[in-house]
């Protein structure tokens, strides 16, 4: 039976937990163990170990412009040779990424108890290592580098071309002063569909866009259904993802954090491991 602790006793205890506490592990493995519906959220964190820079920090940057600048509809209609470019190369750093041993042991943690349990995988990420770990129950909430859509007929098409039209070949360097290549509209990707040839554009969410309700939908249920709750490699920044952890924590799911540093969740959440997501997830899944 759980003892309801009073917020602030819990907000004591929270930072009295870290992963060298070896007693959180063994506590939260018991949570696990009890738990029905389990669900993992996660954020670029869990790639960076993949040679995926994350969106704050260093790896914030390609060329002179910020990732958040140019993962925008604003500056897709601006410049789209621009923001092809941005994609193309980001495409290129997630199809020669492996996943680590997070995202693996995440899979295996699925495969192993996916069946006497709900196992949810939400990921902000979209360069498909969760997947290409393994894992089944993925919900995919920003879309993904390797999917792309029409923006005349909607038409949604995985897509792994490398590069994915002739006029993006090469066209990718990061360096800072690197000359944009300015590519004309009409080189650009374009729907193959009949009478259509409309411009395509990557199947993501940029900042300002609504996330595809039925993709939200099977988030918020993972999210509002879970007993246990794993957010792992996220700053906890951007809207709707970084409400969901709170939220569960608040109607009295465990909430576990995996970071290498504390974010303004922290505190409300039930556990803080501090450590590399790829370390720390093999330690507490591997059962
Ligand atoms: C929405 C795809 C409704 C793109 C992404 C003004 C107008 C419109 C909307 C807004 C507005 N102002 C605010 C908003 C809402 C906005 C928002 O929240 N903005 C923030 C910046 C305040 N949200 C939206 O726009 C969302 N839509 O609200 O729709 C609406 C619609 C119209 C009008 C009004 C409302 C859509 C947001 C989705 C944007 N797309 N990604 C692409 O990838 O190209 S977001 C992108 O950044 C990521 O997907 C992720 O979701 C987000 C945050 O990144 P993180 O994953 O957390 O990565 P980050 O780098 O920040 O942090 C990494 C963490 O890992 C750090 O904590 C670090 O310590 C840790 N770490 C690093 N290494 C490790 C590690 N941890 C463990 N181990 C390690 N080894
Ligand atoms: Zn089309």
């Amino acid at each position: 039976m759980r003892v309801h602790i009073p917020k602030n006793k819990r907000v004591v205890q929270t930072y009295a937990k870290s992963l060298h506490n070896s007693v959180d592990i063994a506590k939260f493995k018991e949570d696990l163990k009890a738990a029905k519906n389990i669900a993992f959220l996660s954020g670029a964190g869990i790639s960076s170990e993949s040679g995926i820079p994350t969106f704050r920090g260093r790896g914030g940057y390609w060329r002179r412009y910020s990732a958040a600048s140019l993962a925008t509809p604003e500056a897709f209609k601006e410049n789209p040779s621009l923001v092809w470019e941005f994609y193309h190369h980001r495409r290129e750093v997630a199809a020669k990424a492996q996943p680590n041993k997070g995202h693996i042991a995440i899979a295996q943690y699925e495969a192993k108890h996916g069946k006497a349990k709900i196992i949810t995988v939400v990921t902000q990420n979209v360069d498909s290592l969760h997947a290409r770990a393994g894992t089944k129950n993925l919900v995919e909430l920003h879309g993904s580098l390797f999917k792309t859509r029409c923006t005349k007929c909607n038409d949604v098409l995985v897509n792994t071309d490398n590069p994915i039209c002739e006029a993006l070949a090469n066209k990718w360097a990061p360096g800072k002063d690197v000359v944009d290549s300015d590519i004309p509209v009409k080189s650009l990707p374009h729907c193959k569909k009949a009478n259509c040839n409309g411009l395509l554009r990557p199947h993501i969410v940029w900042f300002g866009e609504s996330l595809e309700t039925p993709v939200f939908e099977r988030a918020d249920e993972a999210m509002s259904k879970c007993d246990v709750c794993l957010i792992i490699g996220t700053s906890s920044l951007v809207y709707p993802a970084a409400g969901f952890g709170p939220l569960a924590a608040a109607r009295g799911a465990i909430v576990a954090e995996f970071n290498i540093e504390k974010t303004p969740a922290t505190r409300s959440f039930t556990y803080y491991f501090g450590g590399p997501c790829a370390v720390t997830l093999p330690r507490v899944l591997n059962d």
